[in-house]
């Protein structure tokens, strides 16, 4: 197992990224920020019923997801994944549909919960609701891409509360044995809604179960941007390489409630408040950024202002969007008449 060091002062020699693409990470974490804030004022307001919250972990999604290549490789988010859905190419205006739930919503057309993503147009896999599942899903695909011999990586994220589920050890157990292209983001914000971290697991790191299944544990901190980078980068080496799967977890901070259901102040104390506060990734990637002299105020001003820009138009655009009709209310849960591979399925897939 293995830790990622102290960030170094300059960012663009430490990940051998060029400074345009450092600002266009920044930018990314910035709008999934405002998107994430423009949400809760919605649900607070009265307009839309439900937030779960990325505030915090865009870090960690922005970076692992700048190693991957969109229209290449397969995503299983979950629900604090905003970052990464904006860095696969889903636009501020299907996040907001989504939130919505309006009926071009492209995940689901308006089905699930807000922040259950989906979108077969960018390689992202829909979310479940059950926590965990996606990762069963994520081994399925990988192994799909060995047998076809086809150059991917399906890349599962999820909480540490999640990763105690049984389906998260079948799918690594699996991926293990197969040397699949997999790789596990764990992003550990040190709760599971109320429930602190030291009475979910009777470990501190959830990597150092990776040994189990022979695939390495890697633990990186989720507020350093260019480390969780570094960290994806090696995976995705080794997953093309036929090397197998690996195991990342990111240490992140929830900045908000669970959702927009929660109350966090009751069951967590001033201090550790505090202290997730000063481990917001937001902040600090812009000031390594600006100390390192790549991102001069004029940059930074000007990503200010086109990201409120896409805000206040993807919140307008869904607002006055259609909701699904609900004549539609049962599409995608029973067969329907004429669709004939529901209803004759291949020979040798149905009942004997
Ligand atoms: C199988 C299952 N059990 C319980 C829930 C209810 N639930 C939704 S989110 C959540 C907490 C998950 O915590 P964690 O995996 O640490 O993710 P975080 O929300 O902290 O990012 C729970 C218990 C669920 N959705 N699915
Ligand atoms: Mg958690």
């Amino acid at each position: 197992m293995t830790t990622s060091g102290a960030p170094t002062p300059d960012p663009a020699a430490r990940s051998g990224l060029p400074a345009e693409r450092l600002r266009e990470i920044y930018r990314l974490m910035a709008l999934a920020r405002a998107l994430d804030e423009r949400a809760w004022i919605l649900n607070r307001s009265g307009r839309v019923h439900f937030v779960i919250s990325a505030q915090g972990h865009e870090g960690a999604e922005a970076g692992i997801c700048a190693a991957l290549t969109p229209g290449r490789d397969w995503l299983l988010p979950y629900y604090r994944s905003m970052a990464a859905m904006l860095s696969f190419g889903m636009t501020p205006r299907e996040l907001m549909l989504q939130q919505f739930g309006r009926a071009d919503d492209p995940g689901s057309g308006g089905r699930q919960m807000p922040a259950h993503y989906g979108g077969a147009a960018y390689r992202i896999f829909s979310s479940s609701s059950p926590v965990g599942t996606q990762a069963l899903h994520a081994a399925g695909i990988a192994l799909a891409a060995k047998l076809r011999g086809e150059t991917q990586v399906a890349v599962v994220m999820m909480g540490e509360g999640a990763a105690n589920q049984g389906d998260v050890h079948e799918a690594l157990n699996f991926a293990g044995i197969h040397r699949l292209p997999m790789v596990l983001l764990v992003e550990n914000n040190g709760y599971a809604i109320s429930v602190p971290a030291e009475k979910q697991t009777a470990v501190r790191d959830l990597a150092v179960r990776a040994a189990g299944y022979n695939m390495p544990g890697v633990i990186v901190d989720g507020t350093d941007v260019l480390g969780c980078y570094l960290a994806m980068r090696d995976a995705v080496v080794r997953a093309l390489a036929g090397d197998g799967p690996t195991f990342i977890e990111a240490k992140v901070t929830r900045l908000t409630g669970h959702s927009s259901d929660d109350q966090q102040t009751k069951y967590r104390t001033e201090d550790d408040l505090a202290e997730g506060r000063g481990r917001d990734p937001l902040p600090a990637f812009r000031d390594e950024l600006r100390a390192a002299g790549l991102l001069a105020e004029a940059a930074e001003a000007a990503i200010t202002a086109e990201v409120r820009g896409l805000v206040d138009d993807a919140t307008d655009f869904a607002e006055a969007a259609a909701d699904p009709d609900p004549a539609t209310l049962t599409r995608h849960v029973y067969a329907e008449p004429g669709d004939a591979r529901q209803l004759h399925p291949p020979p040798g897939l149905g009942p004997d």
